[in-house]
Order: C-alpha cells, then structure tokens, then sequence
C-alpha cells in the first residue's frame, strides 16, 4: 500500500514525508531484523540530525557555562541558550522572552506553578479544577499542593468516546475553582480539548488556566495570546528535540508576583547572609546551570519543525491516524478506546486474543515499537476498565506503510493468541 499523497498548502511546498524520514537516522536502522517501524512519538518523538548536529556543537565548540564568564565560549553558548529562548517565544507567540521559562519538562513546569504560584494562593475550601483524561503530571502536583493548603481537587469527567464538554465542565467549575488545569491533548486518547472555549469559562469565574502542551506541541497550532491561558508547559522530548528540557510560559505580571521555585545560582541579583534580592524573570525561575545543550537543542528542533508547513505536517498526520484507525477497526476483536472527534495523534486500543504487555512485545518482535500500559493516565484507565492498553502515536515521519506493518503484526498476535 502507498503513503497519502502529500497535501499541498497554498504556495507553499507540500509535505514530503519521505524525505522528511531522511532526516531521522534512528529510523534508518532494524529492530529483531526488521525494519524499525516507530509508533512511539507520545512516550518521546525521533530526533533529526539537525538537533543532533546542534547539541553536538555545542558540546564539541561552545561548551561553556552561561551567563557567568567573560570569555568566548561562555559568550557563544549564552547566546546561543538565549536565541533558543527567543525560538520558543516566536513558537508559543509569546509576547516577551521574559515570559519563556526554561524546566526540565512539562512535569517540573507543572510542579513550579503548583509550589510557586498555586500554594500561595489557595486556601481552605477553594478547588483545582482537572479533568478526567489528565496525565499523573497534570494531577499529582495539585493532589500535592491540595493537602498542602486543604484546598480541594474537583475532576471533570469525560464522554465515553473520551471527551470533554462544556457541559460537564460547566458543571463542575463555581466562584470557589482558582485553578484550571487541562491537557490540551490527551496522551492516551489524543483527544484534542476545547481549551480556548474552557479558558473562557474559567477566566470568567476568576480562576487561572494552566494548559499542559505535551501532546500538542508538536500535532496542533499553538498559540498562547490566542488560547490567552495563564501557563503553558510543554516538553522538548515530544517536540523532536532533546530530552531533559520543558518550557514554562507564564503571563508576565503573573510570574512577576511569584515566589522562585528553586534558590541557587543564576536566579539572584545579589546574595547576603541577611537578604537575597532575586534575579529578573525568566532567570528567577532557572536556579542552577541549566541544560544549557538541550536548551539550544530544543532551538534546533523548532527551527527544524517549523522549517515544514505545519499545517501541511498535520494534514498529513491526521491523513495517516485515520488510515489507521480504520485499518484497526477492520481487525476482528480490536476495540479502539477513545473516539472522539477531531482527535490527534495517538490510537489506544485493546485485543480480544492478548494482554497489551504481550500485544507489544509481538509488535516489537516484528521491528514495531508501541507503547503499552497505563501511560500515565490510570484514571483514564479506570473510565475504561481496563488496567492497560496497546497505543500507536505519530510522529511527522509516519507512513501508512508503518500502519501496515503494524496491522501485520496484530494479525501475528492474532496467529499466537487467538
Ligand atoms: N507522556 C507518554 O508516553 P514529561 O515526562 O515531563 O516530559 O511529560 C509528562 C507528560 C505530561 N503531560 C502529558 C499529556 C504527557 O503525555 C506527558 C508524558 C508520555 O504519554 C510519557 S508518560
């Protein structure tokens, strides 16, 4: 079977995504002397060489500490780590680069506004509002921060096809909500939420947004005056660049009011066993040498995604997740779960014949790399009823030719199992 024929988007060229493939050696390589063939973009997306090539630069030329010495090197990679920020800004449209923090990933960004932001402003009696299809990343640190201030964690809960609607949503935000924390899209759904319209409905209330990106950055646009949230977070990892480094955007007079998060290097003006006076933002929240490579990495990777036509790249994404969702539902005993409409990305589903531990382990056999578990979402699970699914997630490099393969291989499950 062929690959989709590739979109073309104004004058712009269209999306090859067989040339694309060429710029990602690790698929260029067998697995159990097969192929590889990598459906596994949601746990951490393919590097480009181009990423590759810029984190060794820095490594091999520029390999300095930042914002500390005179000499060159240290002057190369401090510009170098500041234009990755600038990257990030134009990417996010954010409106200052003093609004770009730089975390280890979205976990640490979530956890920072948790600790630094929501702790000193909740109290007794007040809520968190999350929804069901949250990642442990986008409950945990608010479970936390919850018992910290015995204020109280209130749940949205979704559709069955894995939605969540104004209605219900609605229904849980009041006067007493003060944070509303949402994936923009779901990790093991690939639902896409209604983020701006929800945004509204809580800024309506009074509450502060937070917006967990991780699996949006790189499969929708985004836009962070647009959406007008609070925070966003989001990892470099899912986003073709390294790992080990996130963003925080923050609406500046919000950050400006808060407390750091972490006291160390770099994050002050001045120290003095009586008084610490903190840096400016974005420095006051970056305590510490930084991941300085990844940072400048992650500049690379967005140069790089943003080198194609996004909207072509997610035209052809949704082109290939459709192929494939209907590929799986034509194999007797596959139910997929989560269907909602317009969803991105990533095909959950569970066989009749196998365990999804065993449906991934038979899928690697064949060169296919899936991810199976909980993914980190046990109360979408527990919607479900299940313990564990088998997921699929693409990346810009997929194929229907990957889909295929992965087809053939659930039949070899089929075969072992069923
Ligand atoms: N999801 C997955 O396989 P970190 O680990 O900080 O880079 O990202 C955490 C995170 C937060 N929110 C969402 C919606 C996510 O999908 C993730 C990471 C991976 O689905 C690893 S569990």
């Amino acid at each position: 079977m062929t690959s989709p024929s590739p979109v073309t988007a104004d004058a712009r060229p269209a999306f090859d995504v067989h040339r694309a493939r060429e710029d990602f050696p690790a698929l260029h390589q067998l697995v159990h002397g097969k192929p590889l063939v990598y459906l596994d973009s949601a746990a951490t997306s393919l590097k480009p060489r181009a990423v590759i090539d810029a984190v060794e630069d820095v490594y091999a030329r520029d390999c300095a500490n930042i914002h500390r010495a005179v000499h060159l090197l240290s002057q190369r990679a401090t510009a170098r780590y500041e234009e990755a920020r600038d990257k990030v800004r134009a990417f996010l449209n954010a409106k200052s680069n003093a609004e770009v923090i730089f975390t280890r990933g979205t976990t640490e960004a979530i956890n920072l506004v948790a600790q630094s932001f929501a702790r000193g402003l909740l109290r007794e009696g007040d809520e968190v509002l999350v929804t069901e299809l949250e990642h442990h990343s986008n409950i945990v640190p608010w479970q936390i921060v919850c018992q910290q201030t015995g204020a109280k964690l209130v749940v949205t809960p979704m559709t069955d096809r894995g939605e969540v609607l104004r209605e219900a949503f609605e229904d849980k935000l009041s006067d007493r909500t003060k944070i509303v924390a949402l994936a923009h899209v779901s990790n093991a759904l690939g639902t896409v939420l209604p983020v701006r319209e929800l945004s509204e409905l809580a800024h309506a209330r009074g509450a502060a947004v937070l917006l967990d990106g991780a699996q949006a950055v790189s499969h929708v646009e985004v836009d962070v005056r647009a959406l007008d949230c609070d925070f966003y977070a989001f990892s470099g990892h899912k986003l073709y660049g390294p790992t080990g480094i996130g963003v925080l955007y923050g609406k500046e007079r919000l950050l400006e009011q808060m407390p750091p998060y972490q006291g160390g290097g770099d994050m002050i003006r001045s120290v003095t066993f009586e008084e610490t006076i903190y840096n400016d933002l974005p420095y006051k929240f970056e305590a510490g040498t930084p991941p300085i490579a990844s940072a400048i990495g992650l500049g690379a990777a967005i140069d790089y995604y943003r080198g194609f036509d996004q909207a072509a790249v997610h035209a052809h994404e949704r082109a290939v997740l459709q192929y494939a969702t209907n590929a799986l539902e034509s194999i007797p005993g596959v139910r997929l779960i989560g269907t909602a409409p317009g969803k991105v990305a990533a095909l959950s589903f569970l066989m009749d014949a196998a365990h999804p531990h065993d449906v991934g382990t038979i899928v690697d056999s064949e060169g296919v790399a899936i991810r199976t578990g909980h993914h980190c979402a046990q109360p979408v699970m527990e919607h479900f009823g299940v313990a564990a699914t088998a997921r699929a997630s693409l990346g810009l490099y997929n194929t229907t030719d990957d889909i295929d393969a992965l087809v053939r291989s659930l039949y070899k499950v089929e075969e072992l199992f069923g």
